[in-house]
């Protein structure tokens, strides 16, 4: 009741005073969102240029997904797995179809798909490659970023992510991203199980690697009888100018066989799989590897919950519908080369990289300085949000519905505000 009267200042206050400081969000206070605007409590407008880290690819509180919740709310939101749901096998089917393998295992935050797929590897190295109980190895690339669970921190060389927080899961190795030699290096090890990998590291910068590095390390892995795992969490369903990224050309909002350019054994989807409404998160793969899984090894109380499968189907749905893999394909374009005539006559801004609608701006300055975050404070004075990454990277991933006006005008306000800047 006294939500609506209080500041941005004293709710700032509020969160300072009773939440845990594992955050530094930039101050400002976000109370409504609507597609490609999000409005804090003073009613001023923002453009969104984090999409709440590419959970909201189609756009705040779209109609169709919010639709699909609030019906099936009044329904039936949770049985456990201990029952049959009415949601879930439909779901399942159309997850099945759409990204073209044989089953799914339906969890809810991206962290637990990456748990869940390790976990699966390991199940698999076991019963299908033969290795002796408890010598499985799973690779991992340098800058990865899979998530917090202490499995995953593991396998960091981010020290705020992973530091004071040993000992550490046992059985991970670290080689470098894109670095052909290191995999194949690695892949001599026959106790190796899989391999997992962004197919562009978000965290780490929107780092895009070689054209051929995603099809050949998953041709490595297969000579060598090793997992290809994917995590898709943050570049998947539309966000790179194709459904997934490891898709071939074709941009058409629908995954199947022969349009994998690379074709992951394991793939791991999250965050936009619900359009940002709630955590849906889901791990595909086919028999042979899915069944080593057995009733009692995994699951949890939330995963495959008829809200999520509703959801999920709906925010897929305005994937294909609305043509975003296209959309985010085409506008990427647009925005890249709007941000390359800032980089040849900026000297603040040193390089432009990304694919579809997820880029990053480099600034030039060093990592531990502050000039990225207070180019994002004059950002969101001048009425766009997007968040530093790495000190001197500014991420920029609007929703994916965004116009091509509206890239223009949101190009306008960056290109103005860096140019403007003054250290
Ligand atoms: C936070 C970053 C982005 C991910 C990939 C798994 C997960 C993520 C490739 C885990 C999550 C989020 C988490 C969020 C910040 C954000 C992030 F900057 F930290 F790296 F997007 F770039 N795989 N990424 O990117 O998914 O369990 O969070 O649902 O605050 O930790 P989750």
């Amino acid at each position: 009741m006294t939500k609506a009267t209080l500041s941005s200042q004293e709710l700032m206050n509020q969160e300072d005073k009773y939440g845990a400081h594992n955050y530094h969000p930039l101050p400002v206070v976000l109370a409504k969102g609507d597609g490609v605007h999000v409005w804090d409590v003073e009613g001023n407008k923002y453009f969104d240029f984090l999409s709440a880290y590419s959970a909201v690819n189609q756009g705040h509180c779209h109609p169709r997904i919010v639709g699909a919740l609030t019906e099936q709310a009044q329904k039936l939101t949770l049985t456990s797995r201990a029952f049959y749901n009415d949601m879930l096998g439909p779901y399942e089917k159309y997850m099945s179809e759409y990204f073209g393998y044989d089953k799914i295992l339906p969890i809810n935050s991206g962290v637990e798909a990456v748990e869940t797929a390790l976990k699966l590897c390991r199940k698999w190295a076991y019963q299908k490659k033969g290795l002796a109980e408890n010598t499985a190895k799973i690779i991992f690339a340098s800058g990865n970023f899979h998530g917090r669970t202490m499995a995953v921190i593991s396998a960091s060389v981010d020290p705020d992510a992973r530091a004071e927080y040993g000992p550490y899961l046992p059985g991970l190795e670290i080689i470098d991203y894109n670095d052909l030699d290191a995999l194949r290096d690695a892949l001599k090890d026959p106790n190796v199980a899989g391999f997992i990998v962004e197919p562009i590291q978000g965290e780490a910068g929107v780092v895009v690697p070689d054209a051929n590095y995603l099809p050949d390390a998953a041709k490595l892995c297969k000579e060598n009888n090793v997992l290809f795992i994917a995590d898709e969490v943050q570049t998947g369903i539309a966000r790179t100018g194709k459904l997934l990224a490891v898709c071939g050309d074709c941009t058409c909002s629908k995954s199947c066989e022969n349009k994998y350019e690379t074709r992951p054994d394991i793939l791991i989807l999250g965050k936009a799989l619900s359009g940002g409404v709630f955590p849906v998160s889901a791990v595909m793969a086919d028999d042979d590897i899915m069944l080593c899984i057995k009733p009692g090894e995994h699951g949890s109380t939330f995963g495959g919950n008829p809200l999520a499968c509703a959801v999920a189907i709906a925010a897929l749905d305005v994937v294909k519908d609305e043509g975003l893999a296209e959309h985010a394909e085409a506008m990427g374009k647009v925005f890249r080369a709007r941000m390359q005539e800032l980089v040849d006559t900026c000297d603040l801004a040193t390089l432009v990289r990304g694919k579809g609608l997820l880029n990053a701006v480099v600034i030039n300055d060093t990592e531990d300085s502050k000039t990225a975050w207070n180019i994002c404070m004059a950002l969101r004075d001048n009425g766009l949000l997007a968040k530093p990454t790495h000190g001197n990277i500014i991420r920029f991933a609007p929703p994916l519905v965004m116009t091509e006006d509206q890239i223009n005008e949101c190009c306008d306000i960056i290109s103005k505000t860096i140019k403007e800047y003054k250290k």
